[in-house]
């Protein structure tokens, strides 16, 4: 995390942290298990991208993106995002205290991986033109495995979580 933005996106993200443990009960997918250890020899990965949304960024500056990968088959692991729309997107991890850029993120057999407010996060910076409520602005998603999987994902306000309309 870098510039202007730092404040007030590190306020919305620990209040995110609580909600989601509120909810987690409700929203983890748990992995099978039996058989799922090896993911590898699983078989291929199928991935669906599920609960994609952006909160609406102050004036055009960097935005969060949150989303879920599911994954019925075998693991496999996001390598890069990227977006037509904005110059950087990157992949970051949150701590207790702060947040940490990382260029893999697995996604497990037969679970999901989470990106999710107080959690692992997507950083989009350098929109090409400022994003609005309503705007629907692409990811394109690169796995390991299954190479990229492209996605809309909608601009929502700033206090909108998945499943709450
Ligand atoms: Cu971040």
């Amino acid at each position: 995390m870098r510039g202007t933005g730092v404040p007030s996106f590190r306020r919305t993200a620990l209040a995110g942290a609580v909600l989601a443990t509120a909810l987690g009960g409700g929203a983890i997918l748990v992995a099978c298990g039996a058989g799922g250890q090896d993911g590898a020899a699983d078989g291929p990965a199928r991935l669906s991208v599920a609960d994609s949304y952006i909160p609406l960024p102050p004036a055009g500056g960097m935005a969060a993106g949150y989303l879920t990968v599911r994954n019925d088959g075998g693991q496999d692991q996001l390598v890069k995002v990227s977006s037509p729309a904005a110059q950087s997107v990157t992949m970051h991890r949150s701590t207790a205290s702060t947040m940490e850029q990382v260029e893999r993120l697995d996604v497990p057999a037969h679970g999901a991986l989470q990106l999710a407010r107080g959690g692992t996060h997507l950083m989009i910076m350098g929109w090409q033109k400022t994003p609005a409520l309503g705007d629907e602005l692409e990811l394109d998603l690169t796995f390991a495995r299954t190479g990229t999987i492209s996605v809309k994902v909608p601009v929502k306000e700033l206090t909108y979580r998945p499943g709450q309309q």
